[in-house]
């Protein structure tokens, strides 16, 4: 028996407020609850096999929702697994507590398993304990997923979730073009999956749309912000991800695309707007748009595009960064290049086309 706890919480109550990435203004809290958590730790920890002989590494931040639930520290734990925390996701730091722990498994973001899959062949440690990698985040290209097996030895699980609730995992069972192609199904038969048109219309099967949820973990609504709630959910519930998706035959998902102003930054989300109103607040600033630009190690960085006031200094890139980490902006959304310009080009309409900028900034890497 555990020790007494008075006044236990009940199953519903608030566990704690998970942070948003966001699209729109500051991130919003996210609400989960003790039973929303257990209910995804017993089903994540069927899925991926852990049970009281297994040893976890949270290599990744260790609030995040992935190593914290999918399954993670707390999957682990629930199950009377072992968990060992590594300082650093690094090879060089997680290589030899999986040697000296006996680590079974661990989650990485898709540009630390690059990392990984480069280091570990001529790696001194060994690692043959690694029975399972789960990865996710971002997504993992195809061609990437298939380097984890020929160079750590262990079985890839692919993770696609979000912090309001929804995981999907491939299955340690699926046939391994299945695992090396979608990013997994849901973890519960009551999870329900909509993928619908920008009018909210469901979409044929295999069909590319709008990926709307509802289920027995995932969210009703974001913490005191009803505003929020009602563009980011249905009438009747479900969350809008923000995601682009299609279902193969097999009933997998894959992640097509993104229709949320979010850039993902090797797994860490950042929503454009909170970034441009930091901009903004310069007294020599205009107008400011930010965009994702590809990068080949995180998959995607920012980038801001400036245009100043008439009349004003001109400021260096490094000004616009300082300023807006004086602000209080996390070192991860600041942006990594700053772009000073004239004009920004407008659709037909005359809006402002992230999706021009989005190729502009594609362009010099391109
Ligand atoms: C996880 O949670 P969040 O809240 O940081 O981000 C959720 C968003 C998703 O809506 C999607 O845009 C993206 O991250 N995402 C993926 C992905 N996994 C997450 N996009 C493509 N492929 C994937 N495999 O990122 C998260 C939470 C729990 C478990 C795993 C990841």
């Amino acid at each position: 028996p555990g020790p007494v706890v008075e006044n236990p919480p009940a199953p519903s109550d608030l566990a704690f407020l998970q942070l948003s990435g966001g699209s729109t203004g500051v991130p919003k809290l996210i609400p989960r609850t003790h039973d929303d958590y257990i209910y995804s730790l017993r089903g994540s920890n069927e899925i991926c096999a852990v049970d009281e002989t297994s040893v976890y590494l949270v290599a990744l931040p260790a609030a995040h929702n992935f190593p914290l639930s999918s399954p993670g520290s707390l999957g682990a734990l629930y199950a009377g697994a072992r968990v060992v925390l590594s300082p650093q996701p690094s090879p060089d730091a997680a290589f030899p507590l999986i040697e000296a722990e006996g680590v079974t498994i661990t989650g990485l973001v898709p540009p630390l398993a690059l990392v990984w899959t480069e280091a570990a062949p001529s790696s001194a440690y060994d690692l043959s304990s690694l029975e399972v990698l789960l990865v996710g985040g971002a997504k993992f290209s195809e061609e990437a997923a298939r380097r984890v097996k020929p160079a750590l030895g262990c079985t890839l699980q692919q993770v696609f979730g979000m912090a309001e609730g929804l995981v999907n995992y491939t299955r340690l069972d699926d046939p391994y073009e299945t695992v090396v192609t979608t990013q997994g199904r849901p973890i519960s038969p009551d999870d329900e999956i909509r993928i619908v048109d920008d009018k909210d219309e469901d979409l044929p099967v295999g069909e590319s749309g709008h990926l709307l949820t509802r289920g027995p973990y995932t969210i009703r609504g974001y913490w005191r912000a009803p505003e929020h709630n009602a563009r980011s959910f249905t009438a009747d519930g479900f969350y809008r991800t923000g995601d682009i998706v299609r279902l193969t035959e097999t009933g997998h998902l894959v992640v097509e695309g993104r229709a949320k102003d979010q850039i993902n930054r090797g797994g860490e989300k950042i929503a454009a707007e909170e970034v441009e109103n930091h901009i903004l607040a310069h007294p020599s600033v205009h107008d400011a748009n930010v965009v994702a630009e590809p990068d080949p190690y995180l998959g995607e960085r920012t980038c801001a595009y400036v245009i100043l006031r008439a009349g004003a200094e001109p400021l260096k890139p490094v000004a616009v960064k300082k300023f807006v980490r004086e602000r209080g902006l996390a070192a991860y959304k600041v942006p990594d290049r700053v772009e000073f310009v004239t004009a920004f080009p407008r659709t037909g309409v005359g809006k402002i086309s992230k999706k021009d900028l989005r190729a502009a900034a594609t362009g010099p890497w391109a």
